[in-house]
């Protein structure tokens, strides 16, 4: 591999396109990583893992064992410079993130990197920075933030409604999003940048526009919220053209996983996320009734956006391109989302304190 000086060190110049299948490391296995590297053993095409990297070795040599051909590396940013190795997805849990992006930007390989893309918009930002120079040098981006939710059918079919003017200028979204139950480590701060996150990014997605402010507001909280916390959290978001976005979070609904968007525009609204698979009528007793399953979590609720996402990574790393959310919408996020924890702890309207996007991406 070829190499550069460049003011952020020594950076490869053009890493090679593979011409047969994509080699992949997997960094971190636990349920999200595990569930991605059984995906890309069985569902992915063009592409082979050929390594995984976990601080629980045995959990890595459990899934290790499953895929043949795979081994277990101990130190990831070994497993990012292997030269066997093309292409990197990280699953590690978000403290390990900013120099695991940045190994594979010094290195080249393109990187899908589960959200957050770091733990702080500030060193989002470096990497915004560090992939900036790399694609200056080399016409090429690396980085892919893993946003699901942009490639499930249902976002993608809205907005491509909202984009052909189907609902006129969008004014209002409303949005739900709901877990079953959480961890009785899950904090209030973490519904905001754990869950409130991916409404973030559907914001941003769907309208096309930056988020400039954040309020979020506490009701009364269910009986079934961790000591403490307050649970649901009212979130509202005004853009930077003026439109609002609410969104609820309740994250111990002890229901199931519902998330809906509606967007409300001049000429009409459209809604998503109303799992509408079977719908069963049956009699009873108690007089006949009308019903339907609700995803239990959120791999069930976006399976196929994973794999869809999965995919066209793939698909776009082979050819040298990225394709879907990059470092500046995990670097948006994160900017936004901290400006949501100091409105949640305040009570105030926070605004968002963006960097410029022409000063920073060329
Ligand atoms: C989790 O990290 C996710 O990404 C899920 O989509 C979200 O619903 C959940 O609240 C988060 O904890």
């Amino acid at each position: 591999m070829t190499t550069a000086e460049t003011s952020a060190g020594v950076l490869p110049a053009m890493a090679e396109v593979p011409a047969a299948e994509l080699r992949v490391a997997v960094l971190g296995v636990g349920m999200m990583g595990a569930d991605h590297v059984a995906r890309l053993y069985s569902r992915i095409s063009g592409v082979s893992v050929v390594s995984v990297s976990d601080a629980f070795t045995e959990k890595a040599e459990q899934v290790a064992a499953a895929v043949p051909g795979c081994r277990v590396v101990g130190d990831p940013l070994a497993a990012i410079a292997d030269d066997d190795v093309d292409a990197v997805l990280i699953a590690t849990p978000g403290q390990y993130h900013q120099e695991q992006v940045l190994a594979c930007i010094e290195r080249g390989k393109p990187v899908l990197c589960e959200k957050p893309l770091t733990m702080d918009a500030g060193s989002s930002l470096a990497l915004v920075r560090a992939e900036d120079e790399y694609a200056a040098r080399t016409g090429r981006r690396l980085v892919t933030v893993g946003f699901m939710r942009r490639f499930d059918p249902e976002y993608a079919e809205l907005k491509a409604l909202l984009d052909a003017g189907g609902l006129g200028e969008p004014l209002l979204v409303h949005c739900a999003h709901r877990n079953a139950a959480v961890p009785p480590h899950f904090t209030s701060e973490m519904m905001v940048s754990d869950s409130v996150v991916h409404e973030v990014d559907v914001a941003r997605f769907l309208l096309d526009e930056e988020i400039a402010a954040v309020t979020v507001l506490r009701p009364r909280a269910t009986r079934h919220a961790v000591a403490g916390q307050s649970d649901p959290l009212l979130v509202l978001f005004e853009t930077t053209g003026g439109r609002m976005v609410d969104v609820e979070c309740f994250v111990s609904t002890g229901v199931g996983y519902e998330v809906r968007t509606e967007v409300v525009g001049e000429d009409g609204s459209a809604m998503i996320g109303l799992d509408q698979s079977l719908v069963r009528q049956a009699g009873g007793a108690s007089g006949a009734t009308r019903s339907t399953s609700i995803a239990p979590d959120f791999r069930q609720r976006f399976g196929r956006a994973y794999d869809i996402e999965l995919q066209r990574w793939v698909d776009a790393a082979r050819r040298g391109e990225i394709d879907g959310p990059g470092a500046w919408d995990g670097y948006a996020a994160q900017a936004v989302c901290a400006a949501g924890v100091d409105a949640l702890r305040t009570g105030r309207r926070t605004p968002v304190r963006l960097a410029d996007r022409e000063e920073v991406v060329r």
